[in-house]
């Protein structure tokens, strides 16, 4: 029996190469992890409470490791190929996300560990986009964008026989993973060098600048890699001094006693020197930088409710106004642990405390009971996800800040899971399996 790495350790090994590659990159992303970093100990030395607490949750080790990333593919084929890429890592798709809406031409899905395990030792998540040609109205541009796709291979041969090998052995040795992860991570490099003239470019970019940007190239480049801060008010108001410029919004719910979902702010995508396959030279803007803090996980009621308010306070043009205004309007969302968990609201992991452990649950003892008596601890379940309306938010800071509208609502999940080969997870399935599994530990039935 050969020794395999485990999905865990690969996963580590690959986001730590798609970081140091992007720091290569994008140097200002470099810059924002340091930021990032600096916040958080600050953060963790001045609530000594918030570090503790974090740390009995299992959950400081992976703040330092802690990304995700994002990715935009034009292709079936691509999509279906990178499902079993990230299967390599523990990486499955999780939720169906549609940016029609927003006037963004793509669905998506986050690849993400799922189980309790693979999320402590790293959360590693990519968001990632398919392309959806048929929301171009010009059937010329159409026919042409889906033939320069059909002529690529993102993938190199080492990649895709590594994956088949994966999937024949069931696992890969430390010495295949580390050439794996090597060949994985060129489907993710920045290429100058587009694969078309800059006429056919220009067509592209004028339908959608998207389009352009999954077209156009010879791999789908990571075009953002997002560390999580504890403090994403204090980096947004210190990200000028280091020569960052934010968006003008912070993204998702304000700031509380009890932070929820997922909170996100970027800097506009940087404008870079392109070469066109007719020799000419032109400029591409795609990859940018973002942070996010991450919250409690709401179950579907507590999100019915998330997603009345954000729709109730609206956007703003300025982020002080906007975090104001927001703040009053979810005066109406609970802000207290108990009532979170009392209202179901929120998920929760349970844990037996020292005394809990001591005196184990005896059979008639209700869950209220025990945690009144302080033999059993809740903790909110961190998101792990994304939000649609703040991915969009994201997307359009990036594209010029005019809207393009598309198709106003055009969700089309089985159309994204037939190009994806296999249904995406429900993520509040896995949620609540979580908190029932955290209960069956505590011997709570
Ligand atoms: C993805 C934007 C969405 C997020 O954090 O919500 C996203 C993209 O621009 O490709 O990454
Ligand atoms: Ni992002």
């Amino acid at each position: 029996m050969e020794n395999f790495l485990t999905s865990d350790a690969i996963r580590t090994l690959f986001s730590q190469a798609m970081s140091n590659m992007y720091q290569q990159e994008v140097p200002q992303y470099g810059t924002l992890t340091q930021l990032v970093t600096a916040v958080n100990e600050r953060t963790l030395e001045a609530h000594p409470a918030l570090k503790n607490r974090l740390a009995a949750a299992d959950e400081l080790s992976r703040l330092s490791v802690e990304r995700h990333g994002a990715i935009r593919v034009g292709t079936a084929e691509e999509l279906s190929t990178l499902r079993q890429m990230f299967a390599v890592m523990g990486m499955e798709p999780v939720g169906y996300y549609d940016l029609s809406q927003a006037g963004v031409p793509v669905h998506s899905t986050a690849f993400r560990p799922v189980t309790d395990s693979a999320l402590r030792r790293n959360p590693f998540r990519v968001f990632t986009s398919l392309l959806r040609l048929e929301l171009i109205d010009d059937d010329d541009l159409r026919a042409r964008a889906a033939a320069i796709l059909a002529a690529r291979d993102i993938f190199t041969p080492g990649c895709r026989a590594l994956i088949t090998q994966h999937q024949q052995q069931g696992g890969l040795t430390a010495a295949d993973a580390a050439i794996f992860v090597k060949e994985a991570l060129e489907t993710f490099r920045w290429h100058a060098q587009t694969t078309v003239d800059s006429v056919t470019y220009r067509a592209l970019s004028q339908q959608h600048r998207l389009i352009a940007d999954v077209v156009c190239f010879r791999g789908c480049h990571i075009n953002h890699l997002t560390p999580r801060t504890l403090d994403i008010d204090r980096v947004q108001t210190l990200m000028p001094t280091r020569g960052i410029e934010p968006k003008t919004l912070i993204e998702g719910p304000p700031r509380r006693e009890v932070p929820i979902l997922l909170r996100q702010t970027s800097f506009k995508a940087l404008e870079e020197a392109v070469h066109f396959n007719d020799g000419t030279p032109g400029t591409h803007t795609a990859r940018f930088g973002e942070i996010e803090q991450r919250g409690a996980a709401l179950t579907p009621k507590g999100r019915m409710l998330y997603d009345r308010l954000l729709a109730e306070a609206g956007t703003g043009s300025d982020n002080q106004h906007h975090q104001q205004h927001l703040s009053a309007v979810f005066r109406d969302f609970p802000d207290d642990e108990e009532t979170l968990r009392n209202q179901a609201l929120a998920w929760f992991r349970y844990r037996l405390t020292e005394q809990g452990i001591q005196h184990p649950p005896q059979a008639g003892e209700t869950l209220k009971q025990l945690l009144a008596a302080g033999r059993v601890q809740a903790e909110p379940m961190v998101y792990e996800d994304f939000l649609p309306v703040s991915a969009a938010g994201i997307f359009q800071s990036n594209l010029g800040d005019v809207a393009q509208a598309r198709s106003a609502g055009n969700a089309s999940r089985a159309d994204f899971e037939t190009a994806l080969g296999t249904a995406v997870l429900d993520e509040m399935a896995l949620y609540q399996q979580m908190q029932q599994r955290s209960l069956e530990r505590c011997g709570i039935r």
